[in-house]
């Protein structure tokens, strides 16, 4: 973790342009009667969680490029994940992956309180094999033809429920890699009826205050067709399992262009939306970090979200799931928690009165520039006063750097290897 003095010693460098700003941008939002402190009490508010393995450098099918000081296992992502919210104030909790983080759960609890986090959902690994795995899943998990290999995907999954209750997280993230590379491989019908089997015999372990959800991905590592490919299978599975079943959606898991914001608001008309996976991408997937290519897109979503936001029982996990591949991970998962933070408080100021208004005379171009005003609104005084409120950093970036945190921990992590792929 890093030295409180070096954060109030950075913050002190700053905190005079900081309330200069923050004043300026006051009088500003006062002008549109928008009050800045309620703005500053809502960003503080925000909370996404980090996913332990995003603080491990990621790769492509190609090649991994692994940096200094990476964690050489769970213990030293929590430290990474604690450096995170100590700087930023919002990522209050960690979603942890088993096996990859599996540890005894009253070390994980104590070192997750030592460093100040809590734990969100739990999330499955069904798409790789394991060492000393009796079945693999190369032709699937949950949906494999061979029932003793959908038992073994089944059991993986209640395990990760049994270590999430141990250390008091509420929910499971069940993303599956099956579908099938050719035309006629697999019966598209028959293997989501094994799928939606196998779902229900995990629903069947889940404790009475849990959820579990569905996240869907277009394609890959099938590269012809995918079990839970789009929120229409997604939806009809949580349908299916019951009133503790919700869908995640992936920002990076969906055709270029598909109009996800849309999707978010059809799910929580149904009761269906149980949160997100945050990450940005030009192409595909979850390559690059929230708010890198497609901000308006991300504020675009928290508009919904906000428009949104008193449907009752509404509850959504949100999480970072993303690759670093040519940036430091923590500085990628600051910068990102940043970028959410502030599609959040831009969407909140919003005047939804007024959009209403112009929604009901059909003025489209009034109505988009709304939309416009808010996104345009440059809140960054907002987010470092909320940072700097709760004992954060006014400029996390600048003061991970100052504290030679990296530095310090490469003393301490060997170097890891960088040959093979490196998908996390
Ligand atoms: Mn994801």
């Amino acid at each position: 973790m890093i030295e409180k003095t070096v954060i109030e010693a950075e913050n002190a460098a700053r905190e005079a342009d900081l309330q200069a700003d923050y004043q300026a941008l006051g009088a500003r939002l006062a002008r549109r009667s928008v009050d800045i402190e309620a703005l500053t009490a809502r960003a503080m508010s925000f909370g996404v969680a980090i996913p332990s393995w995003g603080t491990g450098t990621g790769g492509t099918r190609f090649a991994r490029f692994p940096g200094e000081g990476e964690p050489r296992g769970i213990m030293d992502r929590l430290d990474d994940c604690g450096t995170i919210h100590q700087l930023t104030a919002a990522t209050p909790r960690v979603s942890l992956h088993i096996p990859w983080d599996r540890e005894d759960p009253s070390l994980l609890r104590e070192k997750a309180e030592e460093v100040g986090l809590g734990f969100d959902a739990m999330n499955s690994n069904t798409f790789q094999d394991q060492p000393g795995q009796a079945r693999s899943y190369k032709f699937g998990s949950l949906s494999h033809t061979d029932p003793e290999t959908r038992r073994q995907a089944v059991e993986h999954n209640l395990e990760c429920i049994e270590i999430g209750r141990a250390i008091g997280s509420r929910a499971l993230t069940v993303w599956i890699g099956d579908g099938s590379n050719f035309p006629g491989q697999t019966s598209l019908s028959r293997q989501f009826d094994r799928y939606l089997d196998s779902m229900k015999a995990i629903y069947a372990g889940l404790p009475e205050d849990w959820r579990i959800f569905s996240e869907h991905k277009i394609y890959e590592p099938a590269f012809y067709s995918t079990v839970v490919q789009d929120w229409g299978t997604s939806l009809m599975t949580a349908q299916e399992l019951g009133p503790q079943a919700q869908c995640l959606v992936d920002l990076g898991h969906h055709a270029p262009n598909v109009n996800i914001e849309m999707i978010v608001a059809r799910l929580v008309r149904a009761g269906k939306l149980g949160g997100f996976h945050f990450n940005d991408s030009k192409y595909g997937d979850d390559d690059l970090d929230s708010g890198t290519i497609e901000p308006f897109r991300l504020f675009l979503v928290f508009n919904e979200l906000v428009e949104l936001e008193d449907r009752p029982g509404l509850d959504l996990a949100h999480m970072i799931d993303q690759s670093h591949n040519v940036t430091d991970p923590i500085e990628s998962l600051i910068v990102s928690a940043g970028e959410i933070q502030r599609a959040f408080v831009q969407a909140s100021l919003v005047d939804r009165a007024a959009l209403e208004g112009l929604r009901a005379e059909n003025d489209a171009l009034m109505a988009a520039a709304t939309l416009r005003a808010a996104f345009r609104t440059d809140v960054e005084p907002i987010l470092q006063m909320a940072r700097l409120r709760a004992g954060a950093a006014i400029d996390p970036v600048a003061t991970f750097r100052a504290s030679r945190y990296r530095h310090r921990v490469a003393a301490k992590r060997p170097r890891t290897r960088s040959d093979g792929g490196g998908i996390v």
